[in-house]
């Protein structure tokens, strides 16, 4: 299939998302170009809509970075990686290949003070649906060393929230060094980490304590999910008390994942968490603090371990829990016209699984 010189893009300017035409851009020494089939909605994507965090994001901004496609071009310095080959890319999209999470400097979706940068059409590319259509397709430059290899046989529309969502979760699992049979407590659960981070948990042979809002929530954890008990915040007089009685021995999970887009949590976990236990930060609310008393977080030998998305190995393994058929969460096909709708969504809390785009419609 011939390449187009340019394609229609969403792209965030002064806060808001615009349709416009951008290049389709050409693949230089050790970069591949990638035909996004699939790209999941992550709340990070919104977070930087709305200048959520402490340094203003790229101006001009594309979203997207759990883009699931297929290699259609390729520069220099590539080998080992062919034109066809399925692949994903992630939110850490360029790396110095000397240290591994977090290098400097680096691309990302995000400008990240200091540490990297993104250039439209360089991060993932989320165009117009309509457009889309005209264009038959869609087109982003990943560098080759960092890029996802999908095993042969996955689902490309569900592999997709894998490319972050779930790659961070099993980072932040693995982080938390709960061994089987132990208690992780999943906060913001019913969410896209979040609903993934129960599957993981299960196959990691854990016990899962989902803590989220609503009705819906606690179905999909507890009957899709696997989650033993659910706790409805919106619900609860004593969080923390309620944390502690889902355990057998009342002294609280031995690893909590907090991956809700809301501070109060960051504030409460020190409290539950049972003593030794480990409080994993992943979710990135603005203006939020993690707290913990120094005295009880003393005695319980408290440990706070904060997580950010995973390597390259973390990558390579999530994959392949997913490819076993081990990790089955939620997730519902939209089309880029419907992206306001899902941000909506996120807004109020009430995204159930995650929203992948399907750049077909
Ligand atoms: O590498 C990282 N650290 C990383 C990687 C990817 C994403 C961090 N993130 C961050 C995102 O930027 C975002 O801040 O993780 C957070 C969660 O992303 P998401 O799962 O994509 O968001 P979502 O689908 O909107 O889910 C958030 C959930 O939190 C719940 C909501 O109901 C929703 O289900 N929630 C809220 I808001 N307040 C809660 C509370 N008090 C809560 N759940 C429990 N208790
Ligand atoms: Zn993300």
């Amino acid at each position: 299939m011939a390449i187009p010189e340019l394609q229609w893009a969403q792209v965030n300017e002064g806060g808001r998302l615009h349709f416009k035409q951008i290049p389709v851009p050409k693949p230089g020494k050790g970069e591949v170009l990638v035909n996004i089939l699939y790209s999941g909605v992550c709340h990070t994507d919104f977070h930087a809509l709305n200048g959520d965090w402490p340094f203003p994001p790229n101006d001009p901004l594309i979203g997207g970075h759990e883009g699931a496609g297929v290699v259609v071009s390729k520069g220099e310095l590539t080998e080992g990686i062919e034109i066809g080959d399925k692949v994903g890319v992630k939110w850490i999209n360029n790396i110095c290949l000397k240290e591994t999470t977090y290098c400097v400097p680096r691309r990302n979706s995000l400008a990240i003070p200091r540490t990297g940068h993104s250039s439209v059409g360089a991060s993932s590319v989320l165009s117009d649906p309509s457009l889309a259509n005209r264009m038959g397709t869609e087109y982003c430059l990943a560098q080759a060393a960092t890029v996802a290899r999908i095993p042969d046989g996955c689902n490309m529309a569900a592999v997709a929230p894998i490319l972050c969502a779930g790659i961070t979760v099993y980072k932040g699992l693995k982080t938390s060094e709960c061994k089987p049979g132990q208690t992780v407590a999943i906060v913001g659960a019913g969410g896209g980490l979040g609903s993934l981070a129960q599957q993981y948990a299960k196959a990691m042979g854990l016990r899962v304590i989902a803590i989220d809002g609503g009705e819906e929530k606690g179905k999909m954890s507890l009957e899709e999910l696997g989650a033993d008990t659910y706790i409805d915040f919106l619900k609860s007089k004593d969080i923390v008390n309620d944390v502690k009685k889902a355990t057998a021995d009342g002294l609280g999970p031995h690893g909590v994942i907090l991956v809700s887009t809301s501070p109060k949590p960051f504030e409460q976990a020190s409290e539950y968490v049972r003593p030794n236990g480990t409080v994993v930060p992943i979710g990135l609310p603005p203006d939020a603090n993690i707290k913990a008393s120094v005295f009880w977080g003393v005695l319980k030998m408290l440990r706070i371990k904060c997580s950010y998305v995973g390597t390259r190995r973390d990558t390579a393994e999530a994959l392949d829990f997913f490819a076993r058929g081990l990790i089955k969460a939620p997730y519902k096909l939209i089309g880029l016209g419907q992206l306001q709708e899902v941000y909506a969504l996120m807004e109020k809390g009430q995204v159930l699984g995650r929203y992948v785009l399907d750049m077909s419609k």
